[in-house]
């Protein structure tokens, strides 16, 4: 009796501790980089006061075994690995994120500009719209001008640091001057289109432009 209450106790701790173990190794992000406060003169938020919300909460991508997958209307479809990613020429901006709900935030974002990325894919003459899929089942799309015309970037990087896996690691759709919900995070899988396409919120009523200042619903 003694000895399986013991064996009891010695499973209960096992399953315990392990449990924790696997459970910090989920949550490490960045580790040695130091936050960026400001840049280029303006005053950034930081990461701690930035909200974030998200469908499924966090999805927590591993690094090594992530790709990004390119395909639809491009003559060549191709699977990025995180470090080919990073390869390319990276730029930074300072940007606004402003959720159609009201809150927002200034962060420094760094990444790749999204014709940087599908550059060598080699779009078709007939594409008109990207959509964003990404690993909580959430998506959004943008015309392919808008991405093409505005130096939009997929970012990597936050005020300088790894962007954390609660904020969408490993890239976020750094969708200037249109609401937060245009933002995609945790970006798996990016799809050339000429059909039309209807997001996660785009499909339930929220405006398909989503124009910072603009209205939120819109058919
Ligand atoms: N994959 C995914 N991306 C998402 C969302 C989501 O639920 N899932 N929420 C969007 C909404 S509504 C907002 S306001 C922003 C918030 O981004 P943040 O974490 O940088 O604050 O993410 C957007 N991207
Ligand atoms: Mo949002």
């Amino acid at each position: 009796m003694k000895l399986s209450n013991l064996t009891f106790i010695c499973l209960l701790v096992i399953i315990v501790v392990s449990g924790c173990l696997s459970n910090t190794e989920k949550i490490k992000d960045y580790e040695n980089e130091t936050e960026a406060t400001e840049y280029q003169g303006i005053k950034l938020t930081p990461i701690s006061k930035q909200r974030n919300n998200a469908i499924e909460g966090t999805q927590y991508i591993d690094k090594e075994s992530y790709r990004l997958q390119i395909d639809g209307l491009v003559e060549r479809p191709v699977n990025l690995t995180y470090d080919q990613i990073l390869g390319y020429p990276s730029t930074s901006k300072v940007v606004d994120l402003n959720c159609v709900e009201g809150w927002g935030f200034t962060a420094k974002w760094t990444g790749v500009l999204f014709k940087t990325l599908i550059n060598d894919s080699e779009v078709s003459e007939n594409a008109t719209e990207v959509i964003f899929y990404c690993a909580d089942g959430y998506s959004t799309s943008h015309d392919l001008d808008f991405l093409m015309d505005n130096n939009i970037m997929l970012a990597y990087k936050i005020n300088d640091v790894t962007l954390p896996h609660s904020r969408g690691f490993p890239l976020q759709l750094v969708a200037e001057d249109k609401y937060g919900y245009k933002w995609a995070k945790w970006i798996t899988h990016v799809e050339v289109t000429n059909a039309e396409y209807r997001g996660y919120w785009e499909s339930k009523g929220y405006s398909d432009r989503a124009d910072v200042g603009g209205p939120a619903f819109e058919r």
